[in-house]
């Protein structure tokens, strides 16, 4: 009998755990495997750890729409989304595993005067930062992408943010490139491994109490996404941060009919094509505190009510999956990437809605900022800004999804 697809060797290895490791980190999401893939790679650190409750990649990494732009008001941000995005241009070398990255160029439209506003003041600051994006007319809006109605019926496209060298990647390749990586250099993935407490004395963190057994570390970074609060609290402290679902949906397949990503965040809706066909398609945050992998009803017909109105012709199209993840957001829509009241105890959150983008200059800085206690790229994404009023308000960035 014919034999296909099998005697394939695993991608990563299944380990028991060690009793120890130099470092801990809790999560394999991308933000977690990443910052142990740099870990290893720039400082040679691989006694490490990488915890995760459930199977990797299946947090929001593994549920989000894949968006990837550096278009961001502040230095810091811009500095941080644009080494990830740099870093995802050569990613799938790097790890020789294809992450299906394609810069096929994200528009962000403007459809009322203050956001046109908003995006003409986003890319001067652009410009200053050296990241290349350009404010274009509808005219240019409606050559790129054909498919979309530009008047209206509510809201006239009145031009659009445009970044060429944005787009999309393949969220659960990013994640299973990263851990093929990791496993390779001899650290362990540990999957259906909850950490139900964090051990400490004077002070100073100790390990981590699991369901598969107690595990010390020398250094323990949180890199739980949705679970911050959660986690933080075990750790002893708390967090500026809300815990919200975000949903999204795909349709049926079709032929190619749009090659760029089109985010309306006036009517509140975004959509791209996926390699497969299907339009992906997403919205809001629910506007309450919860911890579902759903979302609620009433968002998916307001985007798609949103999206019908920009894209007519998606209207007789049948959707076919929709899926949630919980992310977790700040006041100011940035990161925290910081050290914390608890000593070698580090955290990595607050990603909120827009992460993704970010998983390979937040590995990088993280990994930096675990080894060295600090790093150019993390330094303004400190706890202590929340105290201090030092806020890096990224609102408009954040966009459809608030
Ligand atoms: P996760 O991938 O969620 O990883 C955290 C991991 O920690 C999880 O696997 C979880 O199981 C594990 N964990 C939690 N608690 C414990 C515990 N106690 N013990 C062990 N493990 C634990 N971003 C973009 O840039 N572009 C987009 O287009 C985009 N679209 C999105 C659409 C949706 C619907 C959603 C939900 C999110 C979207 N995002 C987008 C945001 C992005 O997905 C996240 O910011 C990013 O994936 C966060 O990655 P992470 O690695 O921090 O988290
Ligand atoms: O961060 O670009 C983004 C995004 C779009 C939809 C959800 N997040």
């Amino acid at each position: 009998a014919a034999r296909y697809h099998t005697g394939w060797a695993r991608a990563w290895r299944k380990p028991e755990p060690k009793r120890r490791y130099q470092v801990v980190i809790v999560g394999a999401g991308g933000h977690g495997l990443a910052t142990a893939y740099y870990l290893g790679k720039n400082f040679g650190i691989t006694d490490v750890a990488i915890l995760e409750k459930g199977w990797l990649g299946g947090g929001n990494t593994g549920r989000n729409t894949t968006i990837i732009r550096s278009n961001y008001l502040q230095d810091p941000s811009a500095a941080i989304y644009e080494k990830a995005r740099s870093l995802y241009e050569g990613l799938s070398q790097d790890l020789n595993y294809n992450v299906m990255f394609s810069p096929r160029g994200v528009m962000m439209l403007a459809q009322t005067e203050h956001e046109l506003r908003g995006y003409q003041r986003t890319v001067h600051a652009n410009r200053l930062q050296g990241i290349e994006t350009e404010m274009i007319g509808p005219r240019e809006v409606k050559r790129l992408c054909p498919i979309m109605n530009i008047e209206g019926p509510r809201y006239p496209v009145l031009g659009a943010l445009w970044q060429a060298r944005g787009g999309t990647a393949r969220h659960d390749a990013v994640a299973w490139g990263y851990a093929r990586a990791c496993s390779d250099m001899g650290m362990d993935i540990l999957q259906n491994c909850e950490v139900t407490a964090v051990r400490a004395e004077g002070g100073k963190v100790q390990g981590v109490t699991t369901s598969r057994g107690e595990i010390d570390c020398d250094k323990l970074g949180i890199v739980v996404a949705g679970h911050s609060g959660v986690m933080a609290e075990k750790a002893g402290f708390r967090l500026p941060i809300e815990s919200v679902a975000l949903q999204a949906l795909v349709s049926e397949p079709i032929k190619p009919c749009m090659d760029v990503v089109v985010m309306a965040n006036t009517v509140h809706g975004y959509m791209s094509q996926s390699d497969k066909g299907e339009m992906v398609i997403g919205g809001g945050t629910d506007g309450f505190v919860n911890y579902t992998q759903r979302g609620s009803f009433q968002h998916i017909e307001e985007t798609v009510r949103a999206l019908t109105e920009t894209f007519p012709m998606i209207s007789r199209l049948k959707m076919l999956r929709q899926w949630g993840g919980i992310v977790d957001v700040t006041g100011d829509r940035s990161p925290i990437l910081s050290k914390t009241p608890l000593e070698n105890c580090f955290l990595n959150c607050g990603w909120g809605t827009g992460g993704f983008k970010a998983i390979p200059g937040s590995g990088w800085g993280f990994a930096e900022l675990m080894v060295k206690g600090h790093s150019p790229l993390t330094a303004e994404f400190g706890l202590d800004r929340f105290r201090e009023g030092r806020f890096i308000d990224e609102s408009v960035a954040a966009g459809v999804a608030h």
